[in-house]
C-alpha cells in the first residue's frame, strides 16, 4: 500500500470518528424528548415527598386514550422518581394515583364532587387528593379522555417542576375551544416559512406506512392541550382533496385521534374546476369537473356538499376547512364578484350538518382597496360583520401587515361583534431570524394578548376578544403557524421548541406569564439547578426585544430582504408593486423616517377605536415602540429619553447586539452546568445570530445615515 492510500485511509477514519463524536446523537441529548425528559428528581426532600404521595397508578377504562395515560404516567413517574410505579387493580393501599372520567370509572364520581365535574366542561381536569376505602389517593378526573390525558400530562409538570402536590386541589379548563397549529407544509414535503427539515408528513408513504413520528408529535401536542392541527399549507394544493390523498389524511386522523387531536386541511377556492377550464383564475387547475367555482352556482355547493360527505365517512371527527382566498394570487369568491361572506358560507353549508368549521382568512391586501396596505383586511372585513354563517371564523393574523418583530394589533379585532375571530400567531420565526435566532416569543404573544383594542371600552384586550369574554362569541379559537419540521429536535434550534411550548401553554391559559412558562420549559428540558434556571431564563426574556432593536427598532417593519425574509434589506425598492419594497415601508428621506398612518397620511390609525386612534395618531402620545409605525417623524425629534430619534435609533441598534453578545457570555458560562450536545448546538447557533445581528445592525444605520446625514453614535 502506497503513502497516499494510507493516508486517505487515516483521514477517512478520523472523518469517521469525528462524525460519531460529534454528530451521532447518541453522544448526547438530541432534543428530540422535547420538555418530556422526566429526569430523575435530585432534590432528597421532594422527592421524598412525592414518593409518599404516589407509589401506583390505576388508569381507568380500557381505550386506547387510557392505555397513553397509562404508559405517559408510568414513564414520567419512573423516571421522576427513579423507581417501578407498578399499575394497581383497586385501591387497597396509600397513594394511588387514579386517572379516568367518570364513565370509566366508579371512584372518580366517589371521590369529585359533582359540581367540581360539570365546571370541568369537555376538555378541563381537576388533580386532587382524596380517599378511597379509607386509603389517601391522587385523582386526576375529566368528564372526556382528553381531559384525563392532559390532566396526566399537568400532574408530570407540576413535578418536573418542584410544585407541591401533597395537598393539591387544582381545576384547569382551556379558556379557548378551538387550539389549532397550523403547517404550511406543501405535499411534496417543503415547508412554507418552514426552517426545521421538510414536512413530518411522508405523504409518498402514507396510509400503508405510519411512521412512529405522528404519535410522538401528537403526544407533544397533547402535553400542551392543542387539539387540532392543520396539515397543509394555506397556499393550498387542491390535491389534497382527491381521494387518495384523503386516505392519508385519515390515517393521520386516526393516530391523532387517541390523543384529543382532529384534522383540518387547507382548501384551494378552485378545487372544483376541472382543470380543463379557467386556468387564469385557478393557477394550479382544481379536481373537479366544474367550469366554476362560483359560490352561487349549484353544482359548485353540491360539489363541496359531497366532498365534504366524502370526508366525514373517512374522518368522521375531522375538524373542518382554512381558507387563504383572494390573497397573493390565491382563488376566492372575488373572482366572482362575490363576497368573502358568500365563500365561506357555501363551505359553511357544506360542512355544517358534520359539524366542522371555516376558518377564513383575513390575511388579504389588495391594492385597490387603499393605498396603505396595513389599511386593507379592516375596509374588507368590516362590511361583511353579521354575514357569515355560524361555523365560520373569521382568522387573522396579530396585527395589521404581517408577523413584523413587533406590530400594533390589527384593528380589525373587536371591530366584527357578531363574527368568531381566531387569532392568528406565527411560531415559526419567519421575520425573526429563522431557526437560527434564539427569539424566545411568549412575551411577544403577552404583549398582544394585553393590547387593549377599546372595543367596548377599556379592559377589552385582544385576550378577550378571542376568549370571547369580550364579545360573547358562541366559538373560540386561535391558531399557531408551527416551526415544526422532520429535523431530529423538531424545530431547527433547540431554544424554538420553548416556542411551540409556550404557544400551547398560552392557548390553553392566556393569563400565564412569559416568565413562568420559560421557567417550566426550562426546568422540563434542560436543568432543574436555580441558577441554570435563572441565567438561561434571563437569555431567553430579552431575546425579543434583543431581535426588534437590531432588526425594526422603534415601529419599523418590513425593512427584509425580500421573500426570503432573513437579513435586512432597508434599500429594496425594485418589486412589481411598490407595497412590496422596504421604502414603501420605512419611507427615510432626508426630513425623516417613519409611516404616516395619521388623518394626513393613511389614516391606519382611525381603524382604532377611541381612545387610541387618538394616541397613536398624535406624535406626542404615540408609544414609541409603534413612532415609526404611525409617524413619519424628522431626525431631530426629541424622544422621552431627551436624545433625538437619529441618536436613539443607532442606540436600539448597538444595544439589541450588545444584548446578543451578552446571550453568549451567559451561555458560555452554563458550559459545564448543560448537556454537552445541547450546549454545543446552542452556542454555534449564537455565533451565527451575533454576526447576523451586527449586520443588521450596520446595514441598517449606514443606509438611514445617507438620508439623516448623521453621525453613527455607538452608545449612550
Ligand atoms: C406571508 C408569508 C407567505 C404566506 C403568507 C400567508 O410570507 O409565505 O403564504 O404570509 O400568510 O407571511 O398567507
Amino acid at each position: 500500500m502506497d503513502a497516499r492510500k494510507i493516508w486517505i485511509g487515516f483521514l477517512l477514519i478520523t472523518a469517521g470518528l469525528f462524525q460519531c463524536a460529534v454528530l451521532n446523537p447518541k453522544s448526547g441529548d438530541d432534543g428530540y424528548g422535547l420538555w418530556m425528559k422526566y429526569s430523575p428528581i435530585r432534590d432528597p426532600v421532594l422527592l421524598e415527598t412525592y414518593q409518599t404521595v404516589i407509589s401506583s397508578v390505576m388508569v381507568m377504562g380500557e381505550n386506547e386514550t387510557s392505555g397513553i395515560v397509562r404508559d405517559e404516567l408510568k414513564r414520567g413517574l419512573e423516571g421522576l422518581l427513579v423507581r417501578e410505579i407498578p399499575v394497581a387493580g383497586s385501591v387497597d393501599a396509600p397513594g394511588v394515583l387514579i386517572a379516568g372520567t367518570p364513565s370509566d370509572s366508579p371512584e372518580i364520581s366517589g371521590v369529585v364532587p359533582r359540581p367540581v365535574l360539570e365546571a370541568l366542561g369537555p376538555e378541563g381536569f381537576t388533580i386532587r387528593t382524596g380517599e378511597i376505602n379509607g386509603h389517601p389517593c391522587l385523582v386526576i378526573a375529566a368528564n372526556e379522555r382528553a381531559g384525563v390525558l392532559y390532566g396526566a400530562f399537568h400532574l408530570l409538570r407540576l413535578m418536573e417542576t418542584g410544585q407541591d402536590i401533597s395537598e393539591i386541589r387544582l381545576v384547569s379548563t382551556p379558556r379557548i375551544g378551538y387550539r389549532l397549529l397550523n403547517h404550511w407544509d406543501n405535499l411534496d414535503r417543503s415547508v412554507e416559512r418552514g426552517y426545521a427539515g421538510q414536512s413530518l408528513w411522508k405523504w409518498e408513504e402514507l396510509p400503508g406506512t405510519i411512521d412512529p413520528r405522528y404519535a410522538d408529535y401528537a403526544r407533544a401536542n397533547a402535553s400542551l392541550g392543542i387539539n387540532g392541527t392543520v396539515l397543509n399549507n394555506v397556499n393550498a394544493n387542491p390535491e389534497i382533496l382527491r381521494p387518495e390523498y384523503l386516505q392519508k389524511v385519515a390515517a393521520l386522523a386516526d393516530v391523532f385521534r387517541p390523543y384529543g387531536i382532529r384534522v383540518f386541511l387547507s382548501i384551494n377556492f378552485s378545487s372544483p374546476i376541472s382543470a380543463r377550464f379557467g386556468l387564469e383564475t385557478n393557477r394550479r387547475g382544481g379536481i373537479g369537473d366544474l367550469p366554476t367555482s362560483d359560490p352561487s352556482d349549484p353544482a359548485v355547493r353540491r360539489w363541496w356538499q359531497d366532498k365534504a360527505g366524502e370526508i366525514y365517512a373517512l374522518i368522521p371527527d375531522f375538524g373542518g376547512f382554512l381558507v387563504k382566498a383572494n390573497s397573493e394570487g390565491m382563488p376566492g369568491p372575488q373572482d366572482y364578484d362575490r363576497t368573502h361572506a358568500e365563500g365561506a358560507n357555501m363551505l359553511a353549508e357544506a360542512l355544517s350538518p358534520h359539524g366542522g368549521i371555516v376558518m377564513w382568512r383575513a390575511f388579504v391586501y389588495d391594492a385597490d382597496v387603499d393605498p396603505d396596505r396595513a389599511n386593507r383586511a379592516y375596509l374588507e372585513f368590516v362590511p361583511l360583520d353579521g354575514r357569515f354563517a355560524p361555523n365560520i371564523f373569521v382568522q387573522g393574523k396579530n396585527g395589521p401587515i404581517d408577523f413584523q418583530p413587533r406590530e400594533p394589533v390589527q384593528p380589525l379585532f373587536g371591530a366584527m361583534p357578531q363574527t368568531p375571530q381566531m387569532l392568528e400567531l406565527q411560531i415559526t420565526q419567519e421575520y425573526l431570524g429563522h431557526s437560527t435566532h434564539l427569539v424566545y416569543l411568549a412575551p411577544m404573544w403577552r404583549e398582544y394578548f394585553d393590547f387593549d383594542l377599546y372595543a367596548k371600552g377599556p379592559g377589552s384586550t385582544l385576550a378577550g376578544i378571542i376568549d370571547g369574554s369580550v364579545q360573547g362569541y358562541p366559538m373560540t379559537g386561535i391558531a399557531g403557524v408551527t416551526n415544526i419540521g422532520d429535523d431530529r429536535n423538531w424545530c431547527g434550534h433547540f431554544f424554538a421548541q420553548a416556542n411551540w411550548y409556550a404557544y400551547g401553554r398560552l392557548a390553553w391559559d392566556h393569563t400565564l406569564s412569559p416568565g413562568q412558562i420559560a421557567d417550566e420549559w426550562i426546568r422540563m428540558s434542560l436543568s432543574r439547578e436555580a441558577n441554570v434556571v435563572e441565567r438561561v431564563k434571563s437569555m431567553m426574556m430579552g431575546s425579543w426585544e434583543a431581535c426588534i432593536a437590531y432588526m425594526t427598532p422603534l415601529g419599523l417593519h418590513h425593512i427584509m430582504q425580500e421573500h426570503f425574509h432573513y437579513g435586512p434589506q432597508p434599500d429594496y425598492a425594485d418589486a412589481p408593486r411598490l407595497d412590496w419594497t422596504s421604502v414603501y415601508y420605512h419611507r427615510a428621506d432626508s426630513l425623516g423616517i417613519g409611516f404616516d398612518r395619521t388623518p394626513s397620511g393613511s389614516n391606519a390609525a382611525g381603524q382604532y377605536f377611541s381612545p387610541l386612534r387618538e394616541i397613536f395618531g398624535d406624535v406626542r402620545t404615540c408609544p414609541e415602540k409603534y413612532l415609526l409605525w404611525f409617524h413619519h417623524v424628522p431626525w431631530d425629534h426629541t424622544m422621552k429619553s431627551g436624545r433625538t430619534l437619529w441618536d436613539e435609533m443607532c442606540l436600539h441598534y448597538y444595544e439589541g447586539t450588545r444584548s446578543v453578545d451578552s446571550m453568549i457570555d451567559t451561555w458560555e458560562s452554563l458550559r459545564k452546568e448543560i448537556d454537552p450536545a445541547i450546549y454545543a448546538h446552542v452556542r454555534d447557533k449564537l455565533s451565527q445570530h451575533r454576526r447576523d445581528a451586527a449586520i443588521w445592525r450596520d446595514t441598517c444605520l449606514e443606509y438611514f445615515q445617507t438620508f439623516s446625514g448623521k453621525e453613527i453614535r455607538t452608545s449612550r
